[in-house]
């Protein structure tokens, strides 16, 4: 059988090994973090998406830059997909002048306006009248920009969802609600805190459509994704695509997750979004022994690299605290 030019999702050989690269780099970034956290390297605290990475890769892959994404705790990886540098990532969790905030916050609130990134608030659901308000900005500008706002199961139940949600579906907002529902909001399992099965019902309360979809199948991400998109830019409104995954370490790396059982993490990482992917595409002849190689390391080496540069950065200098303020 010959290698495929595409697949039925339209993506070429190249972008499918594209994406299993950002699967690795995610994962890989996110795992050193881990270790690095437990060594006292890294000032920030550390929430990890290990096991969602094919919810970051589904969606933010073939973004515009002028798209927005409004990221979360555990979307580390969609700051690397839409632009930010390995480096100036890994700066930020060290809290290192160079940083996207300079030092200056515990790395999960930073924005890169000129990359289509929002600074999220620690406020649960909170980021999602913001997104809200940039889809309003997209529609009043008539400009096709959409933006991709993520959250968890947990963050459904707070009011700031509801609102978002009701405000996008009247105004008909090119927004895309991604819900990350890895089961767990801390140690609250969905069934203490939802009393329906999909976070995705919801949408249908707010005149759009929500879909459940495996988010750990990045095709599956992706192809939901890509008719939300085309749905978003031709004013037809916004959608709810809620991403069942599991999220394979504590909510932060100081909780050691006794609230679940080992036999329900061992089912969950059966279903590891990655070796999935690499059946896929060693079953199409795209991923050969030689690519995996070279991808895993061009991978290593970038997070060695990373690494090194900000053990390395400066901190910021005490002058520092004065400047950038906004008032
Ligand atoms: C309004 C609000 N309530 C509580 C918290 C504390 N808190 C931070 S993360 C978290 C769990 C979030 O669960 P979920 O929304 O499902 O996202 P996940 O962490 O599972 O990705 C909680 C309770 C908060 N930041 N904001």
């Amino acid at each position: 059988m010959p290698p495929i030019k595409r697949t039925k999702f339209k993506l070429t050989a190249e972008q499918l090994l594209e994406m299993f690269y950002w699967l690795k780099l995610i994962r890989a970034f996110d795992e050193r973090l881990s270790i690095l956290v437990k060594q006292g390297k890294v000032r920030s605290g550390v929430y990890t998406g290990i096991g969602q990475e094919a919810i970051i890769v589904g969606t933010c892959f073939g973004l515009r830059q002028e798209d927005f994404i409004c990221p979360l705790h555990r979307d580390l990886g969609s700051f690397l997909m839409k632009g930010v540098d390995a480096r100036t990532m890994m700066s930020q969790m060290f809290g290192k002048a160079t940083g996207l905030s300079k030092g200056r916050d515990s790395a999960l609130h930073s924005g890169v306006t000129e990359l289509g990134i929002f600074g999220n608030t620690s406020m649960l659901g909170a980021n999602l009248p913001v997104a809200a308000g940039l889809g309003l900005t997209f529609k009043m500008e008539k400009v096709d920009h959409v933006v991709v706002a993520y959250f968890g199961e947990g963050a459904s139940n707070v009011g700031d969802f509801h609102e978002a949600l009701n405000f996008a579906g009247v105004q008909r907002l090119p927004v895309i609600f991604v819900c990350e529902n890895n089961q767990y909001a801390y140690s609250v399992p969905v069934e203490r805190s939802m009393a329906i099965d999909d976070v995705a019902d919801r949408a249908e309360s707010y005149g759009f459509d929500g879909v459940a979809i495996n988010g750990n199948d990045v095709l599956a991400v992706y192809q939901a994704t890509q008719g939300a998109l085309a749905r978003a830019r031709n004013g037809d409104g916004p959608t709810l695509i809620e991403c069942k995954t599991y999220r394979w370490h504590g909510h932060s790396e100081h909780d050691k997750a006794f609230y679940r059982t080992n036999e329900e993490l061992a089912m969950w990482k059966s279903r590891d979004p990655i070796p999935t992917f690499t059946a896929y595409l060693n079953g199409l002849q795209v991923l050969t022994d030689d690519k995996r190689q070279e991808i895993e390391a061009r991978v290593k080496a970038t997070i060695d690299d990373a690494v090194d540069f900000a053990a390395g950065a400066p901190d910021p200098p005490p002058e520092d605290a004065v400047t950038d303020l906004y008032a």
